[in-house]
């Protein structure tokens, strides 16, 4: 490699790079905000930023007082508390922390006046329908993916009136009671009108199937979901395995929608801290593996929770073109993991992946996980292409920008085999030089 060489101009590389990341439009695939018409389920403003699980982990290291007695405290109450902890008492250094500080300095306040009423009055006075554009700009995002769930009571009511979908949201069908709880689940069904026992005989795979029919076309779902516990294991005797095969899978072929799964979370490790309680094991992939060969009319979208499965992850996905990895999800999503992981994967897999999710709870979240995400993966792709100028290959412009697109949503709608947001996926040979 001579980068030395007087016409190899790597510093104006290294802007075109940053530049394109900077500016490309980004599908947000897996969230848990939801359409303005939903009314309280979107949560946004300063409160709901400081009770976010991934800092409330964070301030229980510090906080003394006993579990119950927290959560008994009213939400502006206990938002104090962590502010308080992480940002008055100790520096806010974490990934979560300073995403609140990115999040409140690209709205124009300023995160060290620490004046708490007074960020909570500037929130106020958003009308939220402004303040989601608004966001959605700063993020550069296009659409944002949902988590919808048919068994959340909350959800439901707003599903049984219907409203006028906002563009901007898209839903995706989230099945974790139906997999992983069928002993529970069943009831909720029944009650729903499915005609169900607790034996998954094939009357019973039947009325599962016809209840995920019913809900695709309630939600107009773009895909199946579900997160899974580092000790799932396929195949097997399982209520899941059976539930996969005798309804989820033949509905997502028949429907031409992909399975979601999220891999390695292992839930209420310790129930006391609700939301912020669930850990991370490494998980068995060759569920995966077994799944994407005996279903090859079925196609994945897979992530990781644990840093150890990150490589096998990303061989599988070269082994089977039925499978497409997203995502540095919850644990992963810091710095440090998406530069090494997303390396990995564009050296093991070129650009046939999507490079993150944001999982975004708070509508804001939105700002710091994209910006954090954006400036880490820049770093990575610039050091790439200058790899790549070094021996001889310098990219254009539109070049660098097609293949951004692809990590950003670009890969995630080929897997689809459709385009979502046709307005929203500039085609990159009309984009200026
Ligand atoms: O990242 C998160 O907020 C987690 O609590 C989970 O929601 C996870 O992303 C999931 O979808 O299960
Ligand atoms: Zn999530």
């Amino acid at each position: 490699m001579n980068l030395d060489r007087p016409e190899f101009k790597w510093q104006a590389l290294k802007k075109m790079v940053e530049r394109a990341v900077r500016q490309s439009p980004i599908l947000d695939i897996h969230t848990h905000l939801y359409d303005p018409a939903m009314g309280e389920l979107l949560l946004w403003g300063i409160d709901e930023m400081l009770v976010y699980h991934y800092l409330l982990a964070e301030g229980f290291r510090h906080i003394q007082m006993p579990y119950e007695n927290f959560w008994r405290l009213r939400k502006e109450e206990q938002a104090e508390l962590i502010w308080k902890e992480l940002f008055i008492e100790h520096s806010p250094v974490s990934e979560a922390c300073r995403g609140v500080l990115t999040i409140l300095h690209s709205l124009g306040l300023d995160p060290k006046e620490k004046d708490l009423p007074a960020l909570r009055n500037w929130f106020q006075q958003w009308d939220p329908q402004a303040h989601i554009t608004r966001c959605m700009e700063l993020a550069g995002v296009h659409r944002i993916y949902m988590t919808n769930s048919p068994f959340d009571a909350a959800e439901l009511a707003y599903w049984a009136k219907g409203w006028a979908r906002d563009e901007r949201f898209a839903a995706a069908l989230r099945l974790d009671p139906l997999l992983l709880d069928w002993h529970n689940t069943a009831p909720q069904l029944a009650e729903q009108g499915y005609d169900v026992g607790e034996g998954l005989v094939e009357k019973t795979l039947q009325e599962i199937r016809r209840f995920l029919n019913e809900w695709t076309d309630i939600m107009e779902a773009h895909y199946v979901m579900v997160s899974l516990p580092p000790n799932f294991t396929y195949p097997s005797a399982s209520d899941a395995a059976a539930i996969l095969e005798g309804a989820v899978l033949p509905h997502c072929r028949e429907r031409n929608l992909p399975l979601a799964l999220m891999m390695g979370v292992e839930r209420a490790v310790n129930p006391a801290l609700r939301l912020a309680g669930d850990g991370v094991g490494r998980a068995d992939l060759s569920a995966l593996k077994n799944l994407c060969a005996d279903f090859p009319g079925n196609r994945f979208l897979a992530t990781a929770l644990s840093r150890e499965n990150q490589h096998e992850l990303c061989v599988l996905a070269r082994k089977f073109r039925n499978l497409h990895i997203f995502g540095c999800w919850w644990f992963t999503n810091t710095p440090s993991l998406i530069d090494e992981i997303t390396r990995m994967r564009l050296e093991l897999l070129g650009w046939s992946f999507t490079a993150q999710h944001s999982d975004a709870r708070v509508l804001e979240h939105i700002i710091y996980k994209w910006q954090h995400t954006r400036e880490t993966i820049a770093a990575a792709l610039v050091d790439k292409y200058v790899d790549m100028a070094a021996a001889g290959w310098e990219p254009t412009f539109k070049e660098v920008q097609r293949d951004v697109w692809q990590l950003f949503g670009g890969a995630f709608e080929e897997f689809l085999g459709v385009r979502t947001v046709p307005e929203a996926a500039p085609d990159p040979i009309d984009w200026p030089e």
